[in-house]
């Protein structure tokens, strides 16, 4: 063991450290267990490789777990056991990669890819005594220098054959360990100008190497879900997976809906300058939900914080988008998160994967107490009404065009449109947030005099 000082973390309901408040796995709620409802994950490159390093200083947190880290092997194991001890005292069930996260990269692709096949028969050995799974895979093609201009989108068509190379390995490694999806971020798949840069071809090959992945993962038997993860920016000035919107265009354009569906970064949506329920939303509506990475932005800042969450009132429009969107399949809750760089003990680990944990866990009650209470869904429903029937459902149906509407136009001059009532809506969510009870019955109530 290398934590004793760390117990397991139980549910308690209590206010008392190392322990759960509000995240109870075995608690059903709207008929599934808070555990199926959340599928929480641990990101393999946060929790066991990020040590705290920005670019003004080192790191300050010792991620070595005790082993030499000059010896590449002992330490990938080290971390794997750091890993599989974290997973287990928290109940976490899952967990995320990229490939070099899991052991260092080795001067050659051949000799890469052989510690590849080492570490993770070594984790598969731990995921079978422990029955803990991998939620996604993903490929590394951005942190070294070769890929300084993209990987499927490079200028150079020897890196984006490397590119394919390493993604067909971290492919068959998301196999190997059973993993449900396999993640495309566009690291570097972007552009710093427009001077230099052919944005038609780059994003045409952008789409045949999704294409060339799906089609070989398929052929080796991978049953589970592709999602390209939008970000705006960051390290590229623009990245072309933008936002969801734009990422179902891209997928449109190139005959790869219904093939891929999208992993949602809270963070990354703030970076796009929209809500992370917007993009919840907009990724449920296009039939491409399928995994989101639950962290969270500082709104002060213009880059990826990756914060592990606190903040209850997103993660309520998390969850109510999820259970919306009818839950997860093949995806989950992955914490793409770490801790700040002053925090750098494991205690801070801990708590940070607890504070995230129970973040949700009461985003998940509330988002069930929002639905019970029904009058925000039913507002909603009211307001659109007038689509249910006469010229709204002609409209709604393909009946009216332009002529038939300027006819019924000329007849009535319309009435304003009904109150939006966001005010009051926001203080429904206020008092369920923060009383856990609804204030009135039905949203048109009228309030008892005082
Ligand atoms: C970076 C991304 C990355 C992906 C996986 O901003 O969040 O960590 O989730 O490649
Ligand atoms: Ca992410
Ligand atoms: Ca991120």
């Amino acid at each position: 063991m290398l934590f004793p000082e760390i117990p397991n973390i139980p549910y308690r309901g209590g206010e008392d450290f190392l322990s759960f408040r509000w995240y109870n796995p075995d608690e059903v709620i709207l008929g599934k267990t808070m555990k199926e409802h959340c599928k929480f994950a641990l990101a393999w490159w946060h929790t066991l490789c990020a040590e705290g390093a920005d670019m003004f200083g080192g790191g300050t947190a010792d991620k070595a777990f005790g082993a030499d880290k000059s010896d590449y092997m002992a330490y990938a194991k080290a971390k794997a056991d750091a890993g599989f001890e974290i997973m287990q005292k928290l109940g976490i069930d899952c967990f995320c990669f990229h490939d070099h996260d899991l052991v260092e990269e080795a001067p050659t692709l051949a000799e890469s890819n052989k510690r590849l096949d080492e570490i993770t028969d070594y984790i598969k050995t731990k995921m079978d005594e422990t029955g803990i799974k991998c939620l996604w895979g993903t490929c590394n093609a951005f942190s070294h220098k070769r890929f300084m201009a993209g990987a499927g989108t490079s200028p150079s068509a020897d890196i984006f054959a490397y590119a394919a190379a390493k993604i067909k390995k971290a492919v068959e490694l998301t196999v190997k360990l059973g993993g449900t999806g396999y993640v495309f971020w566009g690291g570097r798949e972007g552009y710093e100008t427009l001077l230099n840069t052919d944005m038609r071809l780059e994003q045409e090959n952008l789409a045949r190497l999704i294409k060339m992945t799906i089609q070989y993962a398929r052929s080796i038997g991978f049953k589970g879900d592709f999602y390209i993860e939008p970000k705006p920016k960051e390290p590229s000035k623009h990245q072309y997976d933008v936002d969801v919107a734009s990422t179902c265009n891209f997928l449109r354009a190139h005959g790869l809906m219904g093939e891929v569906k999208m992993n949602v970064e809270a963070n990354h949506a703030t970076l796009a300058g929209h809500t992370f329920q917007h993009e919840l939303r907009a990724a449920a509506d296009n039939g491409v939900f399928g995994s989101i990475d639950a962290n969270q932005g500082d709104l002060m800042l213009g880059w990826d914080t990756d914060q592990f969450p606190s903040d209850v009132y997103s993660a309520t429009m998390c969850m109510l988008e999820v259970i919306r969107a009818g839950g997860f399949t093949n995806g989950g809750l992955n914490f793409d998160a770490k801790t700040r760089r002053m925090s750098y003990t494991i205690e801070d680990i801990f708590h940070g994967f607890i504070t995230g944990m129970d973040t949700y866990a009461l985003g998940l009650r509330k988002a069930c107490q929002l639905i019970e209470d029904g009058r925000i869904a039913q507002f909603a429903e009211e307001r659109y009404a007038s689509y249910k029937t006469g010229i709204g459902a002609d409209i709604v149906l393909g009946k009216a065009g332009l002529v038939e509407l300027e006819q019924y136009s000329l007849q009535r001059e319309p009435q304003l449109p009904p109150s939006g009532r966001q005010e009051m809506l926001e203080g429904i969510v206020n008092c369920i947030l923060f009383e856990g009870k609804p204030r009135m019955r039905r949203w048109n109530d009228v309030p008892p005099p005082v």
